[in-house]
């Protein structure tokens, strides 16, 4: 796909509906995946606009038009629920602004594909927890978000196939490992070592649901911190954004994920180890908000597997990540040397203080499991 380059980026915002003047366009927030800029337009009257445009990644998302379709199929639903219970869809939800053609996207001429969005005004995205009650917050609206679960499930495209299947992951990281297309395998012998003893952590999800033991929701499948926008004025976390990988999963892997990047004391991509925990308040905070926003609809061994959830799903990341570091770094965005190590180091060592607390997080679990 390569970089955007500013021709590429004015080819796209020609092709939509924007009104009045365009002040400004910069790169924004901190995604892994897609190029997103912010639009700020002059309006006469009404002072300024802004907009949210973005380049999708192709290279991940391979079948854009039927992402799309998901994203205007959940965003519509989620609007008339809003729209019901009295709320703002202009800040509750995604919007998408359609392109010129009337499409949810457009296709520029090296055939990359652009959406946009609505800008969320007055409110934020964090990469860290700076306040818990934020977190609180955050985790009763990924809770909530489970009110998608009387959305047709299967009116739903899989975007990303298996892209939850820790178990087909863990083959994926083997194979990487014996290509060694980098030969970087051999300084990183520590970490794959971590990646071979944990395999009953890669296959415990996928070894229940062949027993028919866990049930299959709509899930977000991205639930880190900045994937929800926080109200400025309120705290509360007003719209659950980043839809591209809402697809039927298991909602301990929504709660594992935000537990990963949200309850680490540290960055996700800190380098000094020493700083990196799983702390047991703001695991404590997020377990209460989310088993309040999902409002009794988990089961009683859906909730038990909460503490499952999030070591699976960071064990699942920080192995993404070194499979991406072995294969030469093509899946997330990195922007320095090593990026993806230092990312995959953070969350196993993660995991292993989980394994420290692991009585800990069942006990918390336990007292709100009723
Ligand atoms: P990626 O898949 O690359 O993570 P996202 O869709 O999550 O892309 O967007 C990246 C960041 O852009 C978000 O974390 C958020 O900070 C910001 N963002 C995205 N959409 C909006 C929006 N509609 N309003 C305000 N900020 C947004
Ligand atoms: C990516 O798109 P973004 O940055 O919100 C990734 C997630 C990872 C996360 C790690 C589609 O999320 O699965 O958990 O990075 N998204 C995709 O920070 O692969
Ligand atoms: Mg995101």
């Amino acid at each position: 796909m390569g970089r955007v380059s500013e021709a590429q980026i004015n080819e796209a915002i020609a092709n939509f509906d924007y009104e009045g003047k365009l002040l400004s366009k910069e790169p924004f927030g901190s995604g892994h995946i897609n190029d997103t800029y912010l639009l700020k337009y002059e309006i006469s009257e009404m002072g300024i606009l802004k907009v949210i445009l973005q380049r999708m990644n192709r290279e991940i998302f391979t079948n854009p038009v039927e992402l799309m379709e998901n994203v205007v199929g959940v965003t519509t639903f989620l609007r008339k629920k809003i729209i019901e219970n009295g709320g703002d869809p202009e800040r509750e939800t995604l919007n998408v602004i359609p392109a010129k053609d009337g499409k949810p996207y457009y296709v520029d001429s090296k055939g990359e594909y652009w959406r946009s969005y609505v800008y969320i005004t007055d409110a934020s995205s964090y990469d860290q927890v700076e306040k818990p009650e934020d977190f609180y917050e955050s985790a009763v609206a990924f809770g909530h978000f489970q009110r998608m679960a009387d959305y047709p499930a299967e009116t739903l495209n899989e975007t990303i196939k298996g892209f939850h299947d820790t178990r087909a992951r863990f083959q994926v990281f083997k194979d990487t490992v014996a290509k060694d297309v980098c030969g970087r395998a051999a300084e990183v012998q520590d970490e794959i070592n971590f990646v071979l003893a944990h395999e009953d952590v890669a296959n415990v999800f996928g070894e229940l649901q062949d027993k028919g033991k866990l049930p299959l929701r709509v899930t977000h499948n991205d639930t880190k911190l900045n994937n929800i926008m926080i109200d400025d004025k309120t705290g509360k976390g007003i719209c659950v954004i980043d839809l591209d990988t809402v697809m039927p999963g298991l909602a301990m892997n929504d709660f594992g994920d935000s537990i990963r990047f949200g309850a680490s004391t540290a960055a996700e991509d800190e380098t000094d180890l020493s700083k990196v925990s799983c702390s047991m308040d703001l695991f404590e905070i997020y377990v209460k908000g989310f088993l309040e926003g999902c409002d009794g609809k988990l089961t009683k061994k859906e909730v038990e597997l909460l503490p499952m959830g999030a070591k699976v799903m960071t064990f699942e990341c920080g192995m993404r990540f070194l499979t991406d570091y072995l294969d030469g770094d093509h899946y997330f965005k990195i922007h320095r040397e090593k990026h993806n190590l230092d990312r995959c180091r953070t969350q196993f060592k993660l995991v292993a203080d989980m394994e420290k607390k692991w009585d800990i997080m069942q006990e918390i679990v336990a007292k709100y499991n009723r």
